[in-house]
């Protein structure tokens, strides 16, 4: 257990620093007064048990090795949650600016959606990190994808594991049809997004103006909810 603690600290590390990265661009956009392509950010290890599951996949030994940190390229993962699917490219190309890591491949999975329905821009990024040992470079995907798209796979995902990766046709195609739907319901903000944009920051000068008086306000209650 000892050595997988000292394998997986640096990836624990490179996850903690890009989503304090992270998040600031989009703390960034907003000090800007400008719309951020950034909703959200969340940042994972990949848990033992997943890390098991893909070696017995992929036909590799688990055990922490640099074989393992080479061909597993996801035990370090982000995720950008962006409001519009234009977004996703404005996220993608602020990374390729980024003079703090290295893009090594990209995988456009929203042009190019898998059979399950699956919609998300990958990036695998080299990211090094500064350890008692001196740099270490670390691999790590970075998941850029919508709202909706971020729904429908986090749905998915949970059902992936009720049937174990196999579905029953019936829900497999129910699956591919709800992927569809969400696709159409990102197509459809698109066209209204002038209009949510110009909402978003007209309510957001609202509630920070000094001088707005909420109901709540008056009889002493929370004012942040
Ligand atoms: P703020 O100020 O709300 O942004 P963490 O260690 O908590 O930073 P983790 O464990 O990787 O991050 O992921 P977690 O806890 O699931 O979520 C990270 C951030 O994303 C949290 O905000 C959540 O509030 C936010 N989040 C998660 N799901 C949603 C969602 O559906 N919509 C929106 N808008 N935000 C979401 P922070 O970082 O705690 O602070
Ligand atoms: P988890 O639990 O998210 O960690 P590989 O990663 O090498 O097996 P590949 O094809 O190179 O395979 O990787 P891919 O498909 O580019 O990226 C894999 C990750 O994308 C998955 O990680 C999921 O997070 C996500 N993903 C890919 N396809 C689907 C899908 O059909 N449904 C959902 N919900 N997510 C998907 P893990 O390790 O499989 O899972």
């Amino acid at each position: 257990m000892g050595q997988w603690n000292r394998f997986l600290a640096p990836y624990k590390q490179a996850v903690d620093e890009m989503k304090v990265k992270f998040k600031g661009m989009r703390k960034q956009f907003e000090t800007n007064n400008t719309n951020s392509p950034i909703e959200f950010v969340t940042g994972r290890v990949k848990p033992l048990a997943s890390i098991y599951d893909k070696t017995l996949e992929k036909g590799l030994l688990f055990e922490p090795s640099e074989e393992l940190a080479r061909n597993l390229q996801d035990i370090a993962g982000l995720r950008m949650m962006c409001q519009f699917v234009g977004d996703i490219e404005t996220v993608v190309e602020l990374l390729r600016q980024r003079n703090d890591l290295r893009i090594v491949e990209e995988k456009d999975y929203i042009s190019h959606e898998k059979q399950s329905g699956y919609r998300s821009y990958h990036v695998i990024v080299e990211y090094p990190v500064q350890t008692i040992d001196g740099e270490q470079l670390i691999l790590a995907e970075i998941q850029i994808r919508t709202l909706a798209m971020n729904f429908w796979a986090s749905i998915e995902h949970s059902l992936n594991y009720k049937y174990k990766g196999v579905f029953p046709e019936e829900i497999k195609l129910r699956l591919q049809r709800a992927a569809e739907a969400a696709f159409q319901l990102d197509e459809e903000m698109t066209q209204i997004r002038d209009e949510i944009q110009e909402a978003q920051a007209y309510f957001s000068e609202y509630k920070e103006s000094p001088g707005t008086r909420f109901p709540a306000d008056a009889e002493g209650g929370r004012k942040d909810s």
